[in-house]
């Protein structure tokens, strides 16, 4: 898989599930990923049927976080995994040879681990403190970032805690794929951040 730059995740939006999808399909957004782990599996469905509806043949891919089951129920493009949910080798049983699959890591050792079984990118993170996650990981920084980045064979994804004003940090470290939650999710005005993170990125 080629580098895809912003990658966007939605967790307790301030606008529309489908708002967000249609902002992400207009501005070109590759990577779309729905990520609500307060909701019931039926509601993550439905709003994940209603999200593939609008990226069905767009450029923006539409992922599942956590849940294979879900995935594929919602027609997911991809299936994003975290260290203890599915293994991705399980994963794949479930969801078949086509669907995309992303690993999050926050450790070196775990950047290695996941890269070792072939997914089709990694998360790396958390990069700075973040309030998104119950219980995050210890931040890893740019540092270790610089590592994953020299190893990995595979784009990586660095999230946790970037916002406008660390992000030239982030880019400096070499990442070239990069994840916001709050700083999209908490502003109406999605459509203008999303445009101005491109121009960063
Ligand atoms: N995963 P924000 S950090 C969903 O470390 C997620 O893998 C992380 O949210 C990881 O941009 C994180 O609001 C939350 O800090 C990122």
């Amino acid at each position: 898989m080629e580098d895809f730059g912003l990658y966007v995740i939605i967790t307790k939006p301030v606008l529309p599930y489908t708002r967000i999808a249609e902002i992400c399909v207009a501005t070109g957004v590759r990577m779309l990923q729905l990520r609500e782990k307060h909701l019931s599996d039926r509601e993550i469905i439905r709003i994940g049927r209603d999200i593939k509806a609008v990226t069905q043949g767009t450029d923006t891919c539409f992922v599942m976080n956590d849940r294979a089951d879900l995935a594929l129920l919602a027609g997911a493009d991809a299936l994003h995994l975290g260290q203890t949910d599915l293994s991705l080798r399980d994963a794949r049983k479930i969801v078949g040879p086509d669907m995309l699959i992303g690993l999050s890591t926050h450790s070196i050792e775990q950047a290695r681990n996941a890269i070792a079984e072939r997914p089709d990118y990694i998360g790396f993170g958390p990069i700075y403190p973040t309030t998104t996650k119950a219980i995050p990981d210890p931040t890893v920084g740019t540092g270790l970032l610089r590592e994953v980045l020299d190893f990995a064979t595979v784009p990586v994804v660095a999230i946790g805690g970037i916002f406008p004003e660390n992000i030239s940090t982030v880019k400096e470290a070499g990442a070239r794929n990069i994840c916001m939650v709050r700083y999209l999710m908490e502003s109406p005005d999605l459509e203008q951040r999303i445009r101005t993170l491109q121009k960063m990125i």
